[in-house]
């Protein structure tokens, strides 16, 4: 699909509000960029020291080798690995902050929150070897989330989430010598692996990554979730809206935008306070309307059913709608342009963490020690920014759409009543396919929403369940696919399913770090049935990634044995070695590989008989 920014028409609706009022997109700055620098499409730039840059003629007419002699193969494969782990560095140390919040409430210093699921906070002091007898539920936080941020730099060997792998994927681990052994570690050793001089082939650099990723996916993601269902609770299914037409134009409009859920559970809690709740009247507004955007927006409307204004693409485009009052970030994916697009409004663009400042931007510091009265004063300078609204620049767009979210393990679980039987008794009598995993971001290189949404549904009417995270997900919310009603778009065989566990087959499994969902069901499901999780009918896709996190992710989902299909380029055509691994030899070293597709219908394509052919070589 060319030349179209979006399927979603709010989006549509709102570039043109853009074009009227002569405001710049993310769409405005990504033709401004074209044509993309070839060396940086293909991977082969070098500017790991200062005899570079470097860079490799990719047609074989001009210079082969760095200055120091590096190849295609290994700027490429470098360049690779810090993607790897860059991405693997957020995602981790989202988790150790979620970790400390635990070990904080134990401690006291993070008297605003309270442990929400006391039962998976016991399942994982058991996991982590901590015994709760005549312990106090303080004390029991406190120890698990000390084993916990033990984890970052453990020194015994490996990382102890390894341990719910079926022991055949743990094997292929070992033999590849790529149990992650501490995720603080992977990463490091990532930067120094590629480091000027060090590791230079790219086969060892991509072993690597595959371990550095294998320590997010399993590791630092794995511990942001679980950590995060034992403080806010354990998603359940849940109802909500979704897209720009959540914004109100009677009431406050916060939007809350980043990835931890420490800062977007406590301004949840504090949009509720009565006494802010009688200032927004007094200042004119009917009320406060908290709004959830990107990963934190999926972390609220997992657990409260709390409105999403939409994916990565809508962030700029919200606040175009004239109707916020303040927009709230933490980390990750937020757009700086926000705070010069902000500055044309009347809206606040409140940065929040010590680690993501932006010039422009209304800087007002998340304390975990008063988590609470940060929050509130956060959602007190909005309510106050209320009367500074030009009403005559309100335009927001009516599109909204419904959705049912919630899918965490222990939901799905709950839906199937109790066992995985259910589950694999369907996928033997093929009524359900196999089993997809659509996630990650959106990219203006593609149409927005149009590679998600198609290759949904191209799976769901070939009877793949698709579980999605991220982006991915709210592009699914957005087009009306989470919910059980949808069943009708899907064959015969998941649709008989989902109207008999009365689930949509479409499911929100949450944000990205709970990608990790998504491993602890295959793994169980593997278990089940006494195989590897390479040999269940089961792939993922990325089909509109545009993020370092994306990398990191597509790693671990390779490296647990998984098949997965990208629908944009990943900069590493520059080296055949390097494509050839990824694309072929991984097949044979970690039974996952990648494909890369752009056309949605074609991906869903190699997905289904990647499936198929995991059904024959099982007998199913
Ligand atoms: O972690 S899907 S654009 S919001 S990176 Fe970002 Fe991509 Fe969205 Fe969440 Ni994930
Ligand atoms: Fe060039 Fe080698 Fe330095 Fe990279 S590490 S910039 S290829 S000299």
């Amino acid at each position: 699909m060319k030349n179209v920014h979006s399927i979603d028409p709010a989006v549509t609706k709102m570039l043109e509000i853009a074009r009227k009022q002569g405001m710049e997109t993310a769409w405005d700055r990504y033709l401004a960029q074209k044509p993309q620098c070839g060396f940086g499409e293909l991977g082969i730039c070098c500017r790991n020291c200062n005899m570079g840059p470097c860079r490799i003629d990719p047609f074989g007419e001009g210079p082969q080798k760095g200055v120091c002699g590096a190849t295609a193969d290994t700027i490429v494969a470098r360049n690779l690995l810090r993607m790897i782990a860059a991405g693997a560095s957020a995602h981790s140390d989202h988790g150790r902050d979620v970790v400390e919040t635990l070990r904080g409430v134990g401690t006291g210093e993070a008297k605003d929150y309270t442990i929400k699921d006391e039962k998976k906070l016991m399942t994982l002091c058991k996991e982590f070897n901590i015994t709760t007898e005549d312990k106090s539920i303080h004390e029991i936080a406190q120890e698990l989330g000390e084993a916990a941020l033990e984890e970052f730099g453990t020194q015994k060997g490996y990382i102890q989430t390894i341990e719910r792998v079926p022991l055949q994927r743990k094997e292929i681990w070992k033999n590849l010598g790529i149990i992650p052994r501490g995720i603080d570690r992977e990463i490091v050793e990532s930067l120094h692996r590629t480091h000027m001089g060090v590791d230079h082939d790219p086969a060892s650099l991509i072993l690597h990554g595959l371990r550095c990723s294998l320590s997010d996916g399993w590791g630092g993601s794995m511990l942001a979730t679980e950590f995060s269902d034992v403080l806010f609770g354990t998603p359940r299914p849940i109802r909500g809206q979704c897209n720009l037409g959540v914004i109100r134009e009677d009431a406050v409009n916060i939007v809350v935008h980043g990835h931890e859920p420490v800062l977007s559970e406590m301004l949840v809690e504090a949009v509720q306070d009565p006494e802010l709740e009688a200032l927004a009247k007094k200042n004119g507004a009917s009320g406060i309307n908290l709004v959830g955007m990107c990963c934190t927006g999926n972390e609220i409307l997992m657990r409260h059913g709390i409105p999403s204004a939409g994916n990565f693409l809508h962030q700029e485009l919200a606040v175009m709608t004239g109707a916020i009052e303040a927009m709230v970030v933490d980390v990750q994916c937020i757009m700086p342009s926000l705070a010069q697009l902000a500055s044309c409004y009347h809206t606040k663009f409140i940065s929040t963490s010590p680690k993501a400042k932006f010039p422009g931007a209304l800087h007002i510091q998340f304390e975990e020690h008063h988590a609470l009265d940060v929050a509130r004063e956060i959602v007190r300078q909005a309510i106050e920014n209320y009367p500074h609204r030009n009403k005559s620049r309100v335009f927001i767009p009516k599109e909204t759409a419904e959705y049912v979210g919630g899918f965490s393990v222990e939901a799905i679980l709950e839906a199937l009543g109790g066992t995985w039987t259910p589950l694999i008794e369907a996928i033997k009598s093929k009524k359900i396919r196999g089993i997809a995993a659509l996630v990650g971001c959106n990219n203006p290189k593609v149409t927005h929403d149009y590679n998600h949404v198609n290759m949904t549904k191209a799976l769901i009417a070939q009877d793949v369940l698709v579980v999605e995270t991220g982006c991915a997900a709210i592009a699914s919310a957005k087009a009306g696919l989470l919910l059980p009603e949808t069943a009708q778009l899907a064959g015969s065989g998941l649709a008989s399913v989902c109207r008999t566990l009365g689930i949509p087959p479409v499911l929100h499994m949450g944000s990205c770090v709970d990608i990790s969902r998504i491993l602890v069901m295959a793994a169980a499901i593997a278990k089940e049935l006494g195989v590897d999780i390479a040999d269940l009918p089961i792939a993922g896709a990325a089909p509109e990634w545009m993020s370092e996190k994306a990398v990191s992710i597509g790693a671990y989902v390779v490296a647990s044995g998984i098949f997965t299909v990208l629908g944009t380029v990943p900069p590493v055509l520059g080296s055949k070695t390097v494509t050839e691994i990824l694309t072929q030899k991984a097949k044979y070293l970690v039974g996952g590989y990648f494909a890369v597709e752009p056309d949605p219908f074609k991906a869903a394509e190699l997905i289904i008989n990647h499936i198929d052919e995991k059904r024959a070589a099982l007998g199913i």
